[in-house]
């Protein structure tokens, strides 16, 4: 199978499997595994931040995230395609109290404008506006890596406030790689930042979140009331080491990849809207209305499926292909070939 679902998809590298049957481990809650603190000081240097914590997934670290800086009965101000409003199962206001007020866009870039319309005014009968959460890259607008610049005049326009800013920073490593810079830029803004192992990096488990040393110390303590505290954790830790030193450098090489399928899904028949901006793994795109019963995304999804190729349907037009380590050049002409029998007889 050509699997293009996700980056989540990609199995640990030889060279991670390595690493985990050799980690030096010990129980992390007590705070004494050597291969989790080996990492955590890793990220935060990579993240350019104070400190790091090593969290199951991506959503316990934005949820982190989200606790340690609202209060209940808040509001939680993000792009409306946002991963934390989208994906993660309402649990800002499962495990917070707190609501989300989505900011729409038309290109999935906040402006500041936007932002200070979204925050409410400091009066007594305004649910409070407690924290702005961004997006880099921006998944589900195909992948968007947001620049420094950007970055920096919200989480300003926020801090004048009081108003903290958190990065979900699941791609921040594609991100920088597509911009030229490093994920410590990028995220230098915002008080705290989550970052994915498990994503284009390849990792097989985890995450990090970063910030102050007192946010993180406090950040443990909510990890524990989340679930997750995690022992003899190293064994995991070690790939993700892996993942930091030896698997960014090689993210232009997806890049190109989504760029080049990107550009030759635009060519076939029924495909509305391929965003020419494609910068890095990620490739989002709409189909038009089509003569069928079943919805034409989902129709392209099987189609493909049975060609033996994966991708996902969004919604009944829009679809997701995402590049990985797994994924090569010739991947992406069998999902070309593919996509055009399929599309061919749909739009016929
Ligand atoms: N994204 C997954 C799905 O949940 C959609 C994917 O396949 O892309 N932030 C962003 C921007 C993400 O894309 C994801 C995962 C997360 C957070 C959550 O990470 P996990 O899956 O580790 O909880």
């Amino acid at each position: 199978m050509i699997d293009l679902r996700s980056d989540t998809v990609t199995r640990p590298t030889p060279a991670m499997r390595a690493a985990m049957a050799a980690a030096e481990v010990g129980d992390d809650v007590y705070e004494e595994d050597p291969t989790v603190r080996r990492l955590e000081e890793l990220a935060a240097s990579m993240l350019g931040k104070d400190a790091a914590l090593f969290v199951p997934t991506g959503t316990m670290g934005n949820q982190i995230a989200i606790h340690l800086h609202t209060r209940p009965g808040s509001e939680v101000v993000l792009e409306a395609r946002a991963h934390i409003f989208n994906f993660e199962m309402g649990a800002m206001a499962a495990w917070s109290g707190v609501i989300p007020r989505p900011v729409v866009t038309a290109d999935g870039l906040l402006t500041p404008e936007q932002v200070a319309d979204a925050i409410a005014p400091p009066v007594s009968y305004r649910t409070p506006t407690r924290l702005l959460c961004l997006e880099n890259t921006h998944n589900l607008w195909s992948g968007l890596p947001i620049d420094e610049a950007r970055t920096r005049a919200l989480a300003d326009l926020a801090h004048a406030r009081e108003i903290p800013v958190h990065l979900d920073g699941a791609r921040i490593f594609n991100a920088a790689v597509a911009l030229g810079t490093t994920a410590a830029a990028l995220a230098a803004p915002c008080d705290t930042v989550m970052c994915c192992l498990s994503k284009g990096l390849g990792a097989p488990v985890g995450s990090l979140l970063a910030g102050s040393v007192d946010h993180l110390r406090e950040a443990r303590r909510v990890r524990k009331l989340f679930g997750g505290g995690m022992r003899q954790v190293g064994v995991l830790a070690a790939p993700g080491i892996i993942a930091l030193t030896e698997m960014v450098d090689r993210l232009g090489d997806d890049h190109a990849r989504a760029r080049r399928l990107a550009e030759g899904m635009a060519e076939l028949p029924g495909v509305e809207a391929v965003p020419d901006r494609v910068w890095t793994n990620i490739l989002v795109f709409r189909l038009a209305p089509a003569p069928a019963p079943e919805p034409p995304a989902a129709r392209l999804a099987w189609g493909l499926r049975e060609r033996g190729i994966l991708c996902t349907a969004f919604s009944d037009r829009e679809l997701r292909m995402v590049t990985h380590v797994e994924i090569s050049d010739a991947d992406i002409d069998a999902t070309l070939v593919a996509a055009r029998q399929v599309l061919a007889c749909l739009y016929r």
